[in-house]
């Protein structure tokens, strides 16, 4: 007899004993990272006495970690267990030089199995569903993440990775899955070649859990278009440095908000420019502790996405009763971008998530777009290349299309824009990895060529 099916908790503990347990969980780390003899750590914590942190409430006088602290440790400095007690090492490609390395202990695993359950639990997956797990296996947390927390539901999970959408379709279709779990951007170019190959209504594919990409909610309104047929797209949010994903997850009865799973990752909102905390419902930068991590746990981790902690949840004293179910862990707003993704075009400030919104809510826009950033010239010139839908391709209405969306480019976020609107189909698909929008063009060559 298999043993009976352990339930994952989807809700979380009461806010007092939570909080008490997340007062524990901190003191044991910090007392922990100070005596555990790593150099990094004795160092970073030379002045903070352990037998003083008692509570969450201490956290502010703690010292941050930041992914700079990683790059000078590489490869293994800021391991804080024996390499005999560690059975797993990922690793995030940074956009320049050596990639981040992660390590886990077979703990460490299993808390990220459960958390990753918990979030496929929470986007309605079932025990009997077979998820099609469409992330990148390898060095990047996405494929195995999800895999494993998979499997801890008991799903029968499809290890298929990104690429080759032929045979994913194929897949997809044979064995019926309803969960896919894949970056947005992949997701979608699964939902396209469905309608192009006119199998759509031969899947039953019904629920996203998707990404490991930032993504708006104009965005979720394309995907969910692409598949039609009731299909939701839900956010997972995740980043190597705490674990990879199934940091906090969104659910389907409360959509916009990422439940945050705080009895293992301890968030924390702060202005980026100081470092302070902000108070609940202001936007700052993610910060996260890792309460229970043991080869690599860190300490206040800047990630450098901004978002704010939305102020009605349970458990920063919300009305209980008025939130979705019984739920009770931090929520977060989704993340739509990061502190370092900011442009800077003839002086304004720009984000790449406020472009997405522009040309999303533009009706001829499809889902496909790039963003160049010439520096040629003294100033920094945008240029927008987006894929028109099949309709306004049809329609011949593209030049027309580019000229409005430059006028609501220049309305609402106050640049000049030099915008494209091209065929539907005519800009590349990233099949494997994370996309990329925003390209720099710093010569003749030109990026989106
Ligand atoms: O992307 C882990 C992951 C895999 C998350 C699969 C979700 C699904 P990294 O490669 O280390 O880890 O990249 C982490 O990606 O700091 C964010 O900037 C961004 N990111 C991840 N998830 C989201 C999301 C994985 N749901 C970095 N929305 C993070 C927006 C996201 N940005």
């Amino acid at each position: 007899m298999p043993a009976p099916f352990d339930p994952v908790d989807t809700t979380g503990l009461p806010t007092d004993a939570k909080r008490s347990l997340q007062g524990e969980r901190l003191a044991a780390l910090v007392d922990r990272l100070a005596t555990c003899g790593n150099p990094f750590w004795t160092d970073r914590l030379a002045d903070v006495d352990p037998a003083t942190v008692t509570s969450v409430d201490d956290l502010p006088r703690l010292p941050f970690t930041v992914k700079q602290d990683l790059r000078d440790q590489y490869p293994l400095g800021m391991v804080t267990t024996p390499m005999e007690a560690t059975t797993r090492l990922h690793a995030s490609s940074g956009t320049s030089g050596k990639p981040t390395i992660v390590v886990y202990t077979p703990d460490d695993l299993a808390v990220w199995a459960e958390v990753n359950a918990r979030a496929l639990a929470l986007a309605g997956t079932r025990p009997d569903d077979v998820l099609h797990n469409g992330y990148g296996y390898g060095l990047f947390t996405g494929g195995l993440g999800l895999h494993y927390g998979g499997e801890r539901l008991g799903c029968t999970v499809v290890p298929v990775s990104g690429g080759n959408t032929a045979l994913q379709l194929q897949l997809l279709e044979d064995l019926g899955s309803r969960v896919l779990s894949a970056t947005p951007s992949f997701c979608l170019v699964l939902a396209e070649r469905a309608h192009a190959l006119g199998i759509r209504d031969r899947l039953d594919v019904e629920v996203g859990i998707l990404g490991a990409e930032p993504w708006t909610e104009g965005m979720r309104d394309r995907i969910q278009e692409a598949w039609g047929g009731g299909f939701t797209a839900l956010d997972i949010y995740g980043l190597s440095e705490v674990i990879g994903p199934g940091v906090a997850m969104e659910a389907p009865d409360d959509l916009g908000a990422l439940n945050v799973f705080d009895d293992h990752f301890l968030p924390e909102v702060v202005d980026p420019e100081t470092g302070e905390p902000v108070p609940d419902g202001e936007f700052g930068e993610l910060v996260v502790t890792t309460l229970t991590k043991q080869a690599m746990p860190v300490l206040r981790y800047r990630t450098g996405d901004i978002t704010r902690i939305l102020p009605d949840s349970p458990s920063r004293g919300g009305d209980d009763t008025a939130g979705p179910g019984t739920r009770n862990w931090t929520r977060i707003a989704r993340l739509t971008g990061r502190a370092d993704d900011m442009l800077v075009i003839r002086g304004v400030n720009v984000y790449p998530r406020e472009i997405e919104d522009v040309l999303m809510d533009d009706p001829d826009v499809g889902a496909k777009y790039a963003i160049v950033v010439d520096r040629r010239g003294a100033m920094a010139e945008l240029r927008i290349r987006a894929e028109a839908t099949s309709e306004a391709t049809a329609g011949e209405t593209l030049t027309h299309g580019a000229e409005r969306i430059a006028r609501a480019v220049a309305d609402r976020i106050r640049i000049r824009a030099d915008v494209e609107l091209v065929p539907e189909g005519s800009m590349p698909r990233t099949e494997v990895g994370k996309v990329k929008r925003v390209f720099e063009q710093v010569d003749d060559a030109d990026p989106l060529a």
